[in-house]
């Protein structure tokens, strides 16, 4: 389908293999009605796809709390299925364009939960309640 929105941002890694490494890196993210895809390439160019989101399986679209992730700033975060995909977006308009785009397309989803954590789970707790159990409900109300 048509590409609604698309930008170079940096994204954390998501812990897929089960102890891979945390790391950083710089992606071009393609939003389209159906699907976020991310890619490699440099500001000037999209190079080849890295990973996808299918947007039917967003359970959770919200901004990050502003030391969320190492003091990379305007970052915000999709949660999906059993994983987290965190970003930080280039300026807060540019967060929360894609924040505004994202909740349009994911409004309508099944599994949007009611509650969120506003920071990044981190040497065995989540960072911004401090619960030591990983699937804890999280500490703050989602944005209606
Ligand atoms: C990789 O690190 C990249 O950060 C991957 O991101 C990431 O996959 C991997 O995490 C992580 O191990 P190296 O390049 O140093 O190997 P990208 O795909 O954007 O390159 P995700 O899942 O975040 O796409 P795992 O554990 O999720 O595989």
């Amino acid at each position: 389908g048509p590409i609604i929105k698309e930008s170079f941002m940096v994204k954390r890694s998501q812990n897929k293999k089960r102890f891979g490494p945390v790391n950083y890196k710089d992606r071009w993210f393609v939003l389209t009605s159906t699907v976020l895809t991310y890619h490699d390439g440099d500001p000037e160019r999209k190079g080849r796809e890295k990973g996808r989101v299918e947007l039917s399986a967003v359970r959770v679209v919200e901004p990050l709390s502003e030391y969320a992730l190492d003091s990379r700033p305007h970052s915000f975060q999709l949660g999906y299925g059993e994983y987290t995909l965190y970003v930080s977006a280039s300026s807060e308009i540019e967060r929360d364009e894609w924040l505004r785009a994202l909740r349009e397309l994911c409004r309508v989803n099944s599994g949007l939960l009611p509650r969120y954590h506003p920071s990044i789970w981190q040497n065995g707790r989540w960072q911004c309640c401090g619960h030591i159990n990983k699937a804890t409900a999280g500490c703050e109300e989602a944005t209606p």
